[in-house]
């Protein structure tokens, strides 16, 4: 990088513009055919999963879903492997064998990424258990949508991390459709946050689109499951951009809803912004996003250069292998 991304909103931006370039261009893969897999884009979350990753440390841990490139890009897993894993290359963060579903990343503390809706929140509750049976003092963050919200493990994993006042950050990424459901058909109450009250836990919505808000909130519930004081949920409303998968038109979302929320697009917003604030100037923004252009340009070049894993990887990695004396 030739910029240092000084300030925390300037490193914000950086984050976030690095996860809209590289969802860019794995959705132009998947256009030419150059790339053929399921994905989820995380269009129109890109400041949530920025501001997440300013709030917590790289041995944090993070459990995030099948639309989760924005979460494990902010988190810190290189492009090149993230690439290659989407990919299905064995140069991948898991040789190729889980694929942009099943993404995990240690190095980074990206433990799980399920497809299975509300399947992480438990694992979070788990891992939260085991750091704090450990004596470490590391949190555990779980990202989710507005639909995992409707499922029965939400709500056990809240009860439970309530109980046990479990270093977790319940954070849900309530981007107002749960596939081609809208939120006022599917969920009951009018922020999901109300939920927590049900479970003895502090609850709060913010604006997803806001970085200060999304930053604030999640560093004090950090401080507080760092503290002992036990888990939050933090709801972070936005907008889905796109369809629920690649190749979904989108036709069932209302129009006028969809206009209005891309002309309050959070990425370029946050650009106004630093430009507003003199934090900084077109010129480094520029370079920062040329800088952006070349590190994806490079992790695509690696995913495609690279070789799938041979057949011997198969029985591979099934089982945890321990050699017994
Ligand atoms: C247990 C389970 N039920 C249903 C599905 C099918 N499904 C995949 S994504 C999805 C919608 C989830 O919506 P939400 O939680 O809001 O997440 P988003 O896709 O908006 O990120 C559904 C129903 C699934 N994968 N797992
Ligand atoms: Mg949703």
């Amino acid at each position: 990088m030739t910029d240092t991304a000084p300030t925390p909103l300037l490193r914000l931006y950086r984050t976030a513009a690095r996860i809209h370039k590289a969802d860019e261009r794995l959705r132009g893969l998947l256009s030419s055919g150059e790339l053929a897999v399921n994905y989820y884009s995380p269009r129109g979350q890109e400041i949530i999963a920025a501001a997440m990753a300013e709030s917590v440390r790289t041995d944090d841990y993070l459990v995030t879903t099948y639309r989760g490139i924005h979460d494990q890009i902010a988190k810190g897993i290189p492009l090149d492997v993230l690439f290659a894993e989407i990919f299905g290359k064995a140069t991948g963060t898991c040789k190729g064998k889980g694929g942009s579903m099943h993404v995990t990343h240690p190095g980074s503390g990206i433990m799980v990424t399920t497809g299975v809706v509300g399947s992480g929140l438990p694992i979070a509750v788990g891992l939260a258990t085991s750091s704090v049976i450990r004596g470490e003092d590391r949190v555990t963050v779980v990202c989710f949508g507005d639909g995992a919200s409707n499922i029965g493990a939400f709500h056990e994993s809240l009860n439970l991390a309530a109980l046990w006042k479990a270093p977790v950050i319940f954070l849900c990424q309530n981007n107002l459709y749960a596939e081609s459901t809208t939120y006022a058909h599917g969920t009951s109450v009018q922020h999901i946050s109300d939920r927590a009250a049900g479970y003895g836990m502090t609850g709060l919505t913010v604006d997803g689109n806001d970085p200060e808000a999304v930053h604030g909130a999640l560093t004090d519930a950090v401080r507080r499951a760092r503290n002992g004081d036990g888990p939050t949920l933090v709801e972070a409303v936005t907008y889905r951009f796109m369809g629920h998968y690649f190749g979904d038109q989108g036709a069932y979302m209302d129009r006028a809803e969809y206009e209005a929320a891309l002309a309050a697009d959070p990425v370029p917003a946050l650009r106004a912004r630093l430009l507003e604030r003199g934090l900084a100037d077109e010129e480094q923004l520029a370079a920062l996003e040329a800088d952006i252009t070349a590190e994806v340009d490079h992790a695509v070049a690696f995913a495609l250069e690279s070789p799938y894993p041979g057949p011997d990887e198969l029985g591979h990695d099934v089982y945890h292998e321990q050699v017994y004396a």
